[in-house]
């Protein structure tokens, strides 16, 4: 691991909160371990290792039922220790791979049974070199048959230049955590508005309103109180096009690490009653993954 990684939280608290019936956890990460599963020699960071048996112990002590495996960049297009985790979930986990062009149909296929049902593609500069439009186009027609989506990460001010892109993917697309808008400059900033036009004009377009420990200014202190109304407008408006999740085991944090039972604790300011929640954590994830 690289010397200044947080690792994640040892104890997170039980949260007040408790998810329904159902409940899907639909951004998390396993890495490693690196002696079964090894980092990618193109990654941008070396991790601790977060085994998918702490992530199945993490889902049921916060009160979910399944969850959503997102294949992170330091193991880059080696999916097997995704792979692995869905194989050991008995069904209750599917993933979010990450392929490159020379994938083969067998491989592809071998991922759906595996509980695989999407690709990531990755515009942050820090974690990944740029991969050509073109060459994610053609993933994207490769993928798209099998009935798979898009999971796509970028930073608020690399969107304008993506929207023509994200016009051409022929498949339903989720934006990471909320395509990480400037918190500081507020809700109503026209930045943030282009993401919610995004979506408003384009009804394949989901999102994740899922990491307001890496958008808060404030903090852990007033339970991330500033990312709230973001994730709230997107839920309010889309309520059947957004999802949840921990994001652990929180790679790349910095400023502290989060305590997953106070990310929960969140869930009830963004999604203010219970219809919205059964939206936001059971229905959603469960019509994009499992039917
Ligand atoms: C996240 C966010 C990050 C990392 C990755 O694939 C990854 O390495 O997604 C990040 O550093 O912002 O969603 O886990």
């Amino acid at each position: 691991m690289d010397a200044n990684y947080m690792p994640f939280h040892p104890s997170p608290r039980k949260p007040a909160y408790a998810p329904p019936p159902g409940a899907v956890d639909a951004h998390c990460h396993v890495f490693g371990p690196g002696d079964v599963f090894p980092y990618a020699p193109e990654r941008k960071y070396t991790p601790c290792d977060a085994p998918k048996e702490k992530l199945f112990a993490l889902r049921d002590f916060l009160g979910f039922e399944r969850n959503v495996i997102v294949q992170a960049t330091c193991h880059g297009k080696d999916n097997r220790a995704l792979v692995d985790a869905l194989k050991a979930s008995n069904g209750l986990a599917r993933g979010v791979a990450s392929v490159g062009p020379s994938v083969s149909d067998a491989e592809l296929h071998d991922m759906h049974e595996a509980g695989v049902r999407g690709v990531r593609f990755n515009f942050v500069k820090r974690l990944v070199d740029a991969t050509p439009k073109e060459v994610y186009l053609g993933i994207a027609d490769r993928i798209a048959p099998l009935g798979w989506h898009i999971v796509v990460y970028f930073e608020a001010p690399d969107l304008e230049g993506l929207i023509p892109f994200l016009r051409q993917l022929p498949t339903t697309i989720v934006v990471d955590h909320m395509g990480r808008p400037d918190i500081a400059k507020g809700v109503d900033h026209p930045d943030f508005q282009r993401f919610v036009d995004l979506m408003a004009d384009n009804p394949n377009v989901w999102s994740k309103v899922s990491c307001p420990e890496r958008l808060s200014v404030d903090g852990p202190a007033t339970n991330y109180a500033d990312v709230v109304p973001f994730a709230r407008r997107l839920v309010d408006r889309f309520t059947d096009r957004v999802l949840w999740g921990t994001d652990w085991p929180h790679p790349n944090m910095t400023t502290h690490m989060p305590d997953d039972g106070a990310l929960v604790d969140v869930i009830p300011h963004i999604a203010t009653d219970a219809a919205k929640q059964k939206a936001l954590l059971v229905d959603n994830p469960m019509r994009l993954y499992w039917s």
